[in-house]
Order: structure tokens, then sequence, then C-alpha cells
């Protein structure tokens, strides 16, 4: 895989860590470090050997800032609305990407940041992290997603008070609303979110998968639409051989060995 500038990658054990590296300005997302996403996602996609990605922010204080508000400062119009779809293009790429990606929050996750966040499948937040939507007060509402994925995770009364004070809540807040999975220590947050990724790697892949997409899929369409999509999933995994080897091991009382076939 390239260098990136902005960005590190690691690949240990079917885990891909992604760090976001632009430590002096809380790592903000200048439009580099967004287009170095969309590079890395069509490689983790495409990447075998990776089974679950992790995120994170590089330092101790920030997951990110937002997006960089000096690139920001003088857009026109246009440029605005080309900036927001380039970011949503690539956020709904992670949400979308077939292996679950895993937020591990290391400390502020303002803007853009809270709204990488919410594009991951599951948040682990240190119990440094904060989280808000502070737009409002740079004359702004957010344009990377933030508007839609925090009203379906935190429901739409939560969701417009953040949006319309820009407050930010703290990690025992943000689990409390919804927003987070889980809050450990800053010490345990690798360790927790690699225990995590280790786990789901346990699991029959091609089953995790087409839950993300069920469950993607799902909160798109009605429910009867998003229960026949689960039909058809499911069927299609009676054709893997991780079915047949998890129902066998099953009934053999041991544990299964998958393959991804
Ligand atoms: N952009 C650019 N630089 C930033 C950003 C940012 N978002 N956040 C922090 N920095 C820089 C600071 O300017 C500072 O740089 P320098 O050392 O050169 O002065 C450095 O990072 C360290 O920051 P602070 O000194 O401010 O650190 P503090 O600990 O005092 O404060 C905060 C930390 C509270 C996080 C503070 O930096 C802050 O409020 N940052 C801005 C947070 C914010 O408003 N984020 C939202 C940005 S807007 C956004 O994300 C919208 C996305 C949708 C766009 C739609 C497109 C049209």
């Amino acid at each position: 895989m390239r260098e990136y500038e902005n960005l590190l990658l690691k690949i240990e054990e079917g885990i891909g860590f992604v760090t976001i590296n632009r430590p002096k300005s809380l790592n903000a997302l200048n439009a580099a470090t967004v287009r170095d996403l969309d590079c890395i996602f069509d490689a983790l996609a495409q990447n075998n050997e990776v089974k679950v990605v992790v995120i994170t922010g590089s330092g101790e204080k920030s997951f990110v800032a937002g997006a960089d508000i000096t690139e920001m400062q003088s857009m026109s119009a246009i440029e605005g609305r080309n900036w927001a779809k380039m970011a949503q293009a690539v956020f709904n790429k992670i949400e979308n990407l077939p292996k679950p990606v895993i937020a591990a929050v290391n400390g502020f996750a303002l803007g853009g940041g809270c709204e990488l966040a919410m594009a991951c499948d599951i948040r682990i937040l240190s119990e440094k992290a904060k989280f808000g939507q502070p737009e409002v007060s740079l004359g702004i509402p957010p344009g990377f997603g933030g508007t839609q994925r925090l009203a379906r995770l935190v429901g739409k009364g939560r969701a417009k008070e953040l949006l319309f004070t820009g407050d930010m809540v703290d990690a025992a807040e943000a689990y409390r609303i919804g927003l987070a999975n889980k809050v450990v220590s800053a010490e345990e947050l690798i360790n927790v979110t690699t225990m995590m990724a280790q786990k789901i790697i346990s699991r029959a892949p091609i089953a995790v998968q087409v839950c993300k997409a069920a469950v993607n899929e799902g909160l798109d369409v009605d429910l009867k639409s998003g229960v026949a999509y689960e039909a058809e999933v499911f069927g299609l995994c009676f054709a893997t051989d991780d079915q047949k080897e998890g129902m066998t091991a099953f009934i053999e009382k041991r544990k299964p060995s998958f393959t991804g076939k």
C-alpha cells in the first residue's frame, strides 16, 4: 500500500489501524486528508488481509477536531457545497465498507470528527473523548452528514439540541445518549478496541458482512422492505462453507473454524 500524506496505516493480525495524523491542528480534516481517506478505504476494501478497520487520531488530545477551518474560511458557496459532497462521498464509503469499521475516539471528535466517528459502525471512547457539532458557532451547519447521522443515532430531539447549541458532551454523556458503544480509560482504548476487532474477526466473515449491509439498508427503508432484505441475505448464507462449519461445530461441541467462504 502507498504512503499517505496525513494518515498512518498499520496492518496487524487482520486489523487495519488507520491513524489521522495532523496532530499540530488536532487532526483537523483538510482536503488532502479526506482524499487520503478516500484512497485508503478503497485499498482497505480490496485488501483481503484486512478483516476489520480501526480509525483513531494521532496524539493524546484529539480524534479529529473537525474540518480544517483555515481551508474553509474563504470558500465560495459552490466550493462549500463541493467540499461537503466530496467528504460525504468518502464518509458514505466508510459507512458502506464491506468490513466493520470501529472508531477508537481518543479525544475531541468535533464537527467533521464527530461526523467521521458516526460514519463508523462502532464507537469506543476514551474517558477523555468529547463529542460535538460546533458548526453553528462558525456560521455553518454540519456538512459531512452530521444533521442526518446524529439524529439517527441519538434521536431527533437530542440531535437538535446538540446541533442548535453547538455544545460538547463528554464521554459519559455520549454513552448515555447512544453515541458511544463503550467508554474506557485512555490507556485501555486501543487494547479494548483490538479485543473487540479480534472477536469480530473470529466470527463468520460473510455473516458479519451481511449483518452490516442489512442494518444499513434497513435503516433507509420501511420495516417490511428491511426484513425482506434480511431474508435474502439469511438465505444466501446457507450457500457458504461457514454456515456448514458453524452449525456442524455447534453440533460437534467444538469451536468453529471459519474460512470466509
Ligand atoms: N481546523 C483547523 N485548525 C484547528 C482546528 C480545526 N477544526 N481545530 C484545532 N485547530 C488548530 C488550532 O488552530 C491550533 O493551531 P495553532 O497551534 O496553530 O494555533 C491547534 O489546532 C491547537 O488547537 P487549540 O490551541 O485551539 O487547542 P485547545 O486545546 O485550546 O482547544 C479545541 C481545542 C476546543 C478543539 C479548539 O481547537 C477548537 O474549538 N477547534 C475547532 C473545533 C471546531 O469548531 N470544529 C468544527 C469545524 S467545522 C466542521 O467540522 C464542519 C464540517 C462540515 C463542513 C461543511 C463544508 C461546507
